[in-house]
């Protein structure tokens, strides 16, 4: 297979868009600039005391901000803006949306949610980690100032989503709603190649991702189905399946992308709607997932179906097989 760079894959998989004049592209070069000069510090992180650790406050969420936090939210917006092809972005990292309201992206016509840096806790420990991304097309029209109806919209609506893993390799992988591709970055020459090529995950798998400290607060339904994980299944050739919890998402993910299997996280009482938060990594990860023959649900149906109310709101999510999600379903639903 010749060795295509993403720039190429973009260029030549534009046609996909019909009316599209490039904007998309561009969004996908900024966050592609973006994701390597991230990667570069990431991997550095080790070595350069002064960015690992956190900045000592909280973020919107209440969660601890890590410096590279901080900077990949940076890198992510100022790369985004730059280019003049979005009128707004929304970050895990910021309250309130933010408007570009100069001459030229006030009249553009998408708008980028983003979770610049997931699973930043890890870097400290050397584990994976990941940026979602996920893009809309704005609903107020060119003329107008961008509101909240801009970015909340159900992933269905999503014209593009996808994730960058800095792992073991620094990997970007997209989907504009014709199959999921794969790119891997090689950094001694800056530039990532096309390494898999329309991604599809197994129908079944053997993975199951859950932090099951949490299991005495999960639903009877999913607790039946992590038993059946864990037990001896006539379907499944009498061998229970293998727990895999590195606790960043897009490294649970992305494994069980590639070799099947699902992710879970449920509702419990404390955090009564999960922890995830629904527009910025769960929709754009069941955009990827359902794009690559996946399902992806919530406690109360198709993630891609949440009509989100808040910016920031949480769901529960299962997400991954399908044949494993159904499973899991039928379970859910047989509790009543
Ligand atoms: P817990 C990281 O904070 C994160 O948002 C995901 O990347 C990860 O899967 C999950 O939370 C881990 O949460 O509660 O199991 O530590």
């Amino acid at each position: 297979m010749k060795n295509i760079t993403v720039g190429e894959f973009i260029v030549d998989t534009q046609n996909n868009f019909p009316g599209s004049s490039g904007e998309l592209s561009k969004i996908l070069s900024a966050i592609k600039l973006a994701s390597k000069i991230v990667s570069h510090e990431i991997n550095k992180a080790g070595l350069a005391a002064d960015i690992i650790g956190s900045v000592g406050n909280e973020n919107v969420q209440g969660e601890e901000q890590q410096k590279l936090d901080l900077y990949a939210n940076d890198k992510f917006i100022n790369a985004l803006s730059a280019r003049g092809v979005i009128c707004g972005v929304a970050s895990e990292e910021n309250e309130s949306y933010i408007e570009f309201n100069n001459e030229v992206n006030s009249a553009a016509k998408y708008v980028v949610l983003i979770d610049p840096l997931d699973g930043s806790s890890n870097i400290d420990v050397n584990v994976s980690v990941g940026t979602i991304f996920s893009v809309f097309k704005r609903k107020t029209n060119e003329s107008e100032p961008v509101n909240i109806s801009d970015f909340l919209q159900k992933g269905d609506e999503q014209v593009a989503a996808g994730y960058i893993i800095y792992g073991s390799s620094t990997m970007l992988v997209y989907s504009t709603g014709n199959g999921v591709n794969g790119f891997t970055f090689d950094p001694g020459i800056g530039v990532f190649f096309l390494s898999h090529p329309n991604m599809k995950i197994p129908a079944s798998g053997r993975l199951y991702s859950v932090n099951e400290g949490n299991i005495n607060e999960f639903k009877d339904g999913i607790k039946k189905y992590i038993s059946y994980c864990q037990s001896e299944s006539e379907k499944d050739n009498k061998k229970p399946y293998s727990s895999r919890y590195i606790g960043s998402l897009v490294a649970d993910f992305h494994r069980n992308l590639i070799k099947g299997g699902i992710y879970m996280y449920p509702s419990t009482k404390s955090a009564p709607n999960g922890k995830l938060r629904l527009l910025y990594e769960c929709a754009p990860l069941a955009f990827i997932i359902e794009q690559a023959g996946g399902k992806a649900i919530s406690e109360s149906g198709r993630i891609m179906d949440i009509i989100p109310k808040e910016l920031h709101e949480r769901t529960p999510i299962f997400i991954g097989s399908s044949n494993m999600v159904d499973t899991l379903e039928q379970l859910m639903n047989s509790e009543g």
